[in-house]
C-alpha cells in the first residue's frame, strides 16, 4: 500500500492488568501514552476492577479493565507500540502468567482473525476470561466475537455465572 495513503480506521479492544507495584497510577500512565500517540484514539474506558489471579496463582490481586480504541495502525504495529509501552513502563518478562506492572493485550482488532507467531486474534482466551468480559460488557455489550458471532453480553452470561467483580474504580 501506498503509505501516504491514509489507511481506513480500525475499531479495535485492548486489555490492560497489573499486579506490581503502584498498580493504578501504572495504568493511568499506560493509558496517557496510548492517548498521546499520533495513531490512536482512545475511544471508551471501563471501570478499573480488582481481581484474584488466574492461572498461577501464587501472586497478588491484579487491576485489570479494558479499552476501545480507532487505529490507523496495522495490528502488528499496534501490538508493537503496546510492548513499547509495557517496556517503558518496567515490564519484565520473568515467569509466564507471572506478576507485572503492566500488561497489554489485544482482544480484538476489527474482525480481524489471525493466527501467527506472538498474535492471534481475536484474543484465545478472552471468552473464558471474567477479569476481561466483564469489563467489555461495560464498554461493548453488543460487540460480536468475529469467530462465533456470540456478543459480550452471550459470552458473559455463559462464563460469568454468578461471578461478581469488585469494581476499585471509575475508567481512568
Ligand atoms: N493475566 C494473566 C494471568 N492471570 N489474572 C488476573 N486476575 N488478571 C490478569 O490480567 C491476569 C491473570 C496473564 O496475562
Ligand atoms: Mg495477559
Ligand atoms: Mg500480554
Amino acid at each position: 500500500m501506498n503509505q501516504r495513503e491514509p489507511r481506513e480506521l480500525v475499531k479495535a479492544y485492548v486489555a490492560f492488568g497489573s499486579n506490581l507495584g503502584d498498580r493504578f497510577s501504572t495504568i493511568k500512565q499506560a493509558l496517557t501514552e496510548l492517548r498521546g500517540h499520533a495513531s490512536i484514539l482512545v475511544q471508551r474506558v471501563s471501570s478499573v476492577y480488582e481481581t484474584e489471579p488466574v492461572g498461577f496463582l501464587d501472586q497478588g490481586p491484579f487491576l485489570n479493565g479494558v479499552l476501545e480504541l480507532d487505529t490507523s495502525l496495522s495490528p502488528r504495529s499496534l501490538l508493537q507500540v503496546l510492548l513499547d509501552i509495557e517496556n517503558k513502563l518496567g515490564r519484565v518478562r520473568e515467569q509466564d502468567q507471572g506478576p507485572r506492572t503492566i500488561d497489554l493485550d489485544l482482544l480484538f482488532f476489527g474482525d480481524l482473525l489471525l493466527d501467527e507467531e506472538n498474535l492471534t486474534l481475536p484474543h484465545p482466551r478472552l471468552h473464558e476470561r471474567a477479569f476481561v468480559l466483564r469489563p467489555l460488557l461495560e464498554i461493548a455489550p453488543k460487540l460480536q466475537h468475529p469467530c462465533s458471532g456470540r456478543t459480550i453480553e452471550d459470552l458473559c452470561e455463559e462464563t460469568l455465572k454468578g461471578v461478581i467483580l469488585r469494581i476499585l474504580s471509575g475508567p481512568p
